[in-house]
């Protein structure tokens, strides 16, 4: 077995998708072009106070203007795979299906057929948090319609891309949605209400899910033979003192349980929330003078419904926390008040242009083999990794061009030898890497103040430059590994 600290050297499967990922609203820019219809990201952004920069994603990195140059990137990567977003207000104004907006179709239908042409294969995300807001309106992520409305909306997606489009995601990250933008109201709409909202939008987000994934089975699966998933973000929950106390193993768990398990164990497990949460929940909402347990349940249909409700699992990885009994350390953060965990990070860990992005690739290594084990040896796609540099606010493009991304260029290279090592003596069935992300692009509340990119962007010149990490990566799918 290979230590964290080996390289190894070595090839992935046979057909391994190499990918890079981006998100609609984080690159397209056109935010009221051609009859696109506003989403909640728009109307947040527009809005002081919500993001670092006070930036927003009006212009970006115009992406929508430029599918020639994004898909020229592309191939300059050499990958064989691209996972964007579609932007559903772009394609539904009012987020209905009785209303399509013609021009944002085309644009969709032009960068597929550009990349089919190039020889890279789509990967395409139904919603990557830009919600019509027309549907906010009437109630969002907390309505009980919204399930039938995104439903209608993927069927529509599946029929209008799907001869064309064979890998779907269908929610990118539904826990930061409940999460980021109903209990800490960091993300749009910006909801501070951590001990309701975020479970009622989280039963919806995995219906909407669940019964995307059954139109696609009931109306598109032997003509277009598809995969359908969702992307679920998950830190590694390492036990503090590698769990040595059981106290902190057990800690650990319950992270797990509530972050990764709390729309995994529906879908990929049992239909319904993970044991630990559900009974976390039931006995904080008893403390709180509540008979019933503020998660609502799903009934037996529902549960019918999501259960197996998927032909991967999709998982974005960028770092790892330490976890312990919140008793045996005061200094460690509490995430959520149902939550009996304290999280915290090693001193020694590295550090990323992100606050919360500390570099742990052994993290993916056991996160990859958590997921197996727990989840019936599934075959995985990560659908998300990836490393920033800070850009501070003010500075000049040219002083963070950093094209000798060192860091960057590390991060990649020791997270996909640690999915190496999974896939060869963990025996995890990986077959796939998205590397977040093509160029930098809108990084949500942080504005442009971090960047992802493998390609460098200047927001003034609208310039694309690839850093080091793109050769280094290109490398890396060229060889199908090291
Ligand atoms: C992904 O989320 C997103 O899918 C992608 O759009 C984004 O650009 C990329 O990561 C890079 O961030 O502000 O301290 O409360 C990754 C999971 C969850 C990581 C929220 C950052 C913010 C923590 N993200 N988290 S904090």
């Amino acid at each position: 077995m290979a230590s964290a600290d080996t390289t190894v050297s070595g090839k992935f499967c046979e057909g391994f998708a190499w990918g890079v990922a981006t998100s609609a609203y984080q690159i397209e820019g056109k935010w009221d072009a051609d009859g696109k219809g506003k989403s909640i990201w728009d109307d947040f952004t527009h809005t002081p106070n919500h993001v670092e920069d006070s930036s927003n994603g009006d212009v970006a990195c115009d992406s929508y203007s430029k599918v020639e140059e994004d898909v020229k990137m592309l191939k300059e990567l050499k990958v064989s795979h691209y996972r964007f977003s579609l932007s559903w207000p772009r394609i539904m104004p009012t987020g209905k299906a009785d209303n399509i907006n013609k021009a944002g179709v085309d644009y969709y239908n032009r960068l597929i057929d550009a990349l089919l042409k190039n020889g890279i294969q789509p990967m395409v995300t139904l919603y990557h948090w830009d919600l019509p807001s027309a549907i906010e309106e009437s109630g969002g992520w907390l309505s009980e319609e919204i399930p039938e409305l995104f439903a209608d909306y993927a069927d529509y997606c599946f029929g209008e891309f799907g001869d064309r489009v064979k890998l779907w995601i269908t929610i990118n990250e539904p826990q930061i949605v409940a999460y980021l933008g109903y209990c800490v109201g960091l993300h749009a709409p910006g909801t501070q209400d951590p001990l309701t909202k975020p479970y009622l939008v989280s039963r919806h987000l995995i219906l909407s899910h669940a019964k995307s994934y059954r139109v696609y089975d009931s109306k598109y699966r032997a003509a277009q033979k598809g995969k359908v998933s969702l992307s679920i973000n998950s830190d590694w929950a390492h036990p503090a003192g590698d769990g040595k106390d059981p106290k902190d193993a057990h800690a650990a768990e319950l992270y797990m349980q509530f972050t990764n398990g709390w729309f995994s164990d529906p879908i990929f497990l049992s239909g319904d929330y993970p044991p630990l949460m559900k009974e976390a929940i039931a006995k904080k909402s008893k403390e709180l003078g509540s008979e019933t347990s503020r998660l609502p349940v799903f009934s037996e249909e529902e549960k019918k419904m999501i259960k197996g409700s998927y032909d991967f699992y999709g998982l974005n990885y960028y770092t790892t926390r330490l976890i312990c009994d919140p008793a045996s350390n005061e200094k460690a953060t509490r995430m959520h008040p149902d939550l009996d965990a304290g999280s915290a990070t090693d001193p020694t860990w590295e550090r990323a242009g992100s606050p919360w992005l500390y570099i742990v690739p052994w993290g993916l290594r056991r996160l990859l083999k958590y997921v197996s084990d727990r989840y019936g040896k599934p075959t995985i796609m990560i659908t998300e990794n990836g490393c920033s540099t800070k850009h501070p606010v003010g500075a000049k493009e040219e002083e963070t061009l950093q094209i000798e991304d060192a860091q960057r260029q590390n991060y990649v290279k020791s997270h996909i030898q640690e999915v190496l090592k999974a896939y060869r003596d963990d025996k995890v069935d990986v077959q796939g890497y998205f590397l977040w992300s093509l160029m930098d692009n809108f990084e949500w509340s942080a504005g442009y103040t971090e960047r992802f990119g493998l390609y460098h962007v200047d927001f003034q010149t609208g310039t694309r430059t690839p850093r080091k990490s793109a050769e280094c990566y290109r490398e890396i799918v060229q060889k199908n590994g090291f």
